[in-house]
């Protein structure tokens, strides 16, 4: 079985290119490195290139005030595509089938530009299995559930469930309802598996996987660099953020 992890490109009006290191994607890889599959992770964010496109339409209102200035101190007056091009994007999976593709999905900000990537993989490799994880993943996320392409989504913290996925798949054991937090599809309706996990039952002692990634692409001032992963979850439930809901309202401390 051939897996793929990727993370989608972004679009805004700047973006903090040091700081894309896929780490969530290395933890799914580390979960299911002793499963007979062969993965891949391919990281669409983190190449350094990047291109002026218009402003979307969903900025009219404001677009006013993004008037283009020369001064050092400036808002934002241009509109980018960050990583790997759309078109670039459709060649790579012209050119390399998967059986499970799995996204990542982090930001509501960018949920269009996750959208946009499973649209592109079913129109070359309509067979594939698409499967996106994150925190944007959550079922009051309305633009996500609209998408024609996505087989399956998973909230919460991934390791479990997406081994399970795998490994189901694997043994051709595969039952949607056995899948700790997957939401798949019943008749073009969005269901939810009764196995809910709260990740504060959760052993925080998985191990991530980088060797399938191009370190050369993650570095901080020229130097190497690598992110790890410390504690999961916050007790402090601040309105904006989505920590607790992904990785629970109790820190757990990596051993
Ligand atoms: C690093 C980081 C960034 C990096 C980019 C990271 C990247 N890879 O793209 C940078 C600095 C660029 C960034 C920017 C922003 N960020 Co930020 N960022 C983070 C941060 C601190 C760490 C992410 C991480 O590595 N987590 C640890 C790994 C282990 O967890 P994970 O990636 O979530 O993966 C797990 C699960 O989500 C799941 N999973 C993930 N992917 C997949 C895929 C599949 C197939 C499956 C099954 C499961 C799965 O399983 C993984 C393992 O358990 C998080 C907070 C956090 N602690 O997570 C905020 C966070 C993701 N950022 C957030 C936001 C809002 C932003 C901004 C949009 C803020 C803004 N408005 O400007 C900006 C973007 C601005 C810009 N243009 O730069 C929010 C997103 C909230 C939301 N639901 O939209 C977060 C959650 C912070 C928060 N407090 O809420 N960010």
């Amino acid at each position: 079985m051939n897996i793929l992890l990727c993370q989608p490109p972004i679009e805004d009006f700047y973006f903090t290119k040091e700081r894309t290191f896929p780490l969530g994607l290395t933890y799914l890889s580390g979960a299911i490195r002793n499963l007979p599959v062969k993965v891949k992770i391919e990281d669409f964010l983190s190449v350094k290139k990047r291109h002026t496109i218009s402003i979307p339409n969903n900025f009219d209102k404001v677009k006013k005030y993004y008037t283009y200035d020369r001064s050092e101190i400036k808002v934002f007056n241009q509109f980018y595509h960050f990583g790997e091009s759309w078109e670039n994007v459709k060649k790579y999976f012209e050119f390399n089938k998967f059986d499970i593709i799995g996204i990542s999905s982090l930001f509501y900000t960018y949920t269009e530009e996750t959208i946009l990537l499973a649209k592109i993989i079913k129109e070359v490799q309509p067979n594939t299995i698409i499967i996106v994880g994150g925190q944007n993943v959550t079922f009051s996320n309305r633009l996500l559930f609209k998408s024609p392409d996505i087989d399956f989504m998973t909230s919460g913290e991934g390791e479990n469930s997406f081994r399970k996925f795998v490994s189901d798949k694997l043994n051709h054991n595969f039952e949607k309802e056995q899948i700790p937090n997957l939401f798949y599809k019943n008749n073009n309706k969005w269901k939810r598996s009764k196995i809910q996990t709260n990740p504060i039952n959760t052993k925080f002692d998985f191990v991530p996987d980088n060797s399938l990634l191009d370190l050369k692409n993650y570095k901080i001032q020229g130097k190497n660099s690598i992110m790890l992963n410390t504690t999961r979850g916050c007790p402090q439930g601040c309105k904006f953020c989505s920590i607790e809901n992904v990785f629970g309202k109790n820190i757990r401390n990596k051993p």
